[in-house]
């Protein structure tokens, strides 16, 4: 028992001079550990009488105890201080001017989407959706433009198969929103999204593109809504200052059909090379719904009339930013990107 109480006090000596969380670790592994000197002590067990063994075993184990509980204490002591010495040398400046995080930016073109939709919505359009892998019967023979009708020519079709193809338009959805109203007016929906055509990449076409449809069905709709809705959309796009102006054109899916330019927004009209210094820059084809297409998707042509007018996404976003060369929103290339990251 003399020999444990000489152990109890040298280990509590060493524990309370001990300065490092590893060194009080090495103390307890040793002290308390299968091969230090307690478990020595505890060999003469074996020569000691019944009575002697309890005694020595109680003695023993408050040895332990006290000396678990003084590790303990000790080490939170240690730890204290060392998380005491940690902040004294990471106490944060707050004065120092922070890095620069590095932030993507939206693409122009979702820019656009962004600044049509809200456009829109405010005046009380949906938005709808529709497949970019379309039938044939949508794409185009819902649209008066039936198989062997030389307006296809206009729309050079990627075909999956005889029935099936890359939407050459944002028109089908037309047709899949007024046979989803079953003949009920009234019908506000733009609906954006990708388009593609067998075109040849150029700078500024490009085989998938982006457009956004827009297609309003009530009753007493006339051509003067048209050309007020696309007023203003022109003025909210390109500023205040734009007129449009509207020259006659030909859809099957619309009668009459116009195509609408508006005033150049770079020389205020005076004439420069973005609008081939005419003073106008065509953005869009526009027209009133064809009866034959109201009658084809389920509206009765002598009480529902419409408007539809197609954008091409890119076509905006080009004339608004000042880019010059359509493949830049497909690149990927973060030159181009990063001109338009967020300012805010
Ligand atoms: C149409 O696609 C009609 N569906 C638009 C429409 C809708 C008219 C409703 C009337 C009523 P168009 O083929 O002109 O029309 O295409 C519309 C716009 O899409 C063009 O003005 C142009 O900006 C864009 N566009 C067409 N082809 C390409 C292309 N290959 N690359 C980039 N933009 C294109």
């Amino acid at each position: 028992m003399d020999e444990l109480l000489k152990i109890q006090e040298e280990a509590l000596g060493k524990i309370n001079d001990c300065q490092s969380l590893k060194d009080l670790n090495d103390l307890r592994v040793f002290y308390l550990g299968k091969k230090g000197p307690m478990q020595a002590a505890m060999k003469s067990m074996k020569d000691m009488t019944k009575e002697e063994r309890a005694a020595f075993g109680q003695v023993s184990n408050k040895v332990k105890q006290d000396l678990t509980a003084a590790i303990e204490e000790k080490k939170q002591v240690l730890e204290e201080a060392e998380m005491n010495e940690k902040l004294k040398h990471e106490r944060i400046d707050i004065t120092l001017p922070s890095y620069a995080l590095p932030l993507g930016s939206v693409h122009p073109l979702s820019m656009v989407r962004e600044e049509l939709e809200d456009l829109f919505i405010g005046m009380g359009y949906s938005v709808a959706e529709g497949p970019e892998v379309e039938s044939d019967h949508f794409n185009f023979e819902l649209m008066n433009l039936p198989k062997g009708h030389p307006a296809r020519d206009m729309q050079d079709t990627l075909y999956i198969d005889e029935n099936t193809l890359m939407r050459t338009h944002t028109s089908p959805v037309q047709a899949r929103t007024m046979l989803e109203a079953n003949g009920q007016g009234p019908i506000k929906i733009i609906c954006p999204g990708k388009t593609y055509r067998r075109d040849d990449d150029d700078a500024t076409h490009s085989h998938q593109f982006s457009q956004c449809e827009g297609l309003v069905i009530d009753k007493n709709i006339t051509m003067a809504d048209l050309k007020g809705t696309l007023e203003l959309f022109a003025k909210k796009m390109f500023g205040e200052k734009r007129e449009i102006r509207l020259r006659p054109s030909y859809f099957p899916f619309t009668e009459p059909s116009v195509e609408v330019d508006i005033s150049c927004h770079n020389c205020e009209g005076k004439g420069c090379p973005m609008c081939k210094y005419t003073g106008w820059i065509e953005i869009l084809g526009a027209g009133m719904v064809n009866p034959k297409v109201l009658e084809m998707c389920g509206f009765d042509p002598e009480v529902y009339q419409g408007f539809a007018f197609g954008i091409g996404l890119e076509r905006v976003a080009m004339l608004k930013y000042g880019i010059d060369n359509i493949r830049n929103f497909y690149s990927g290339d973060l030159r181009f990107l990063n001109q338009f990251t967020r300012k805010d």
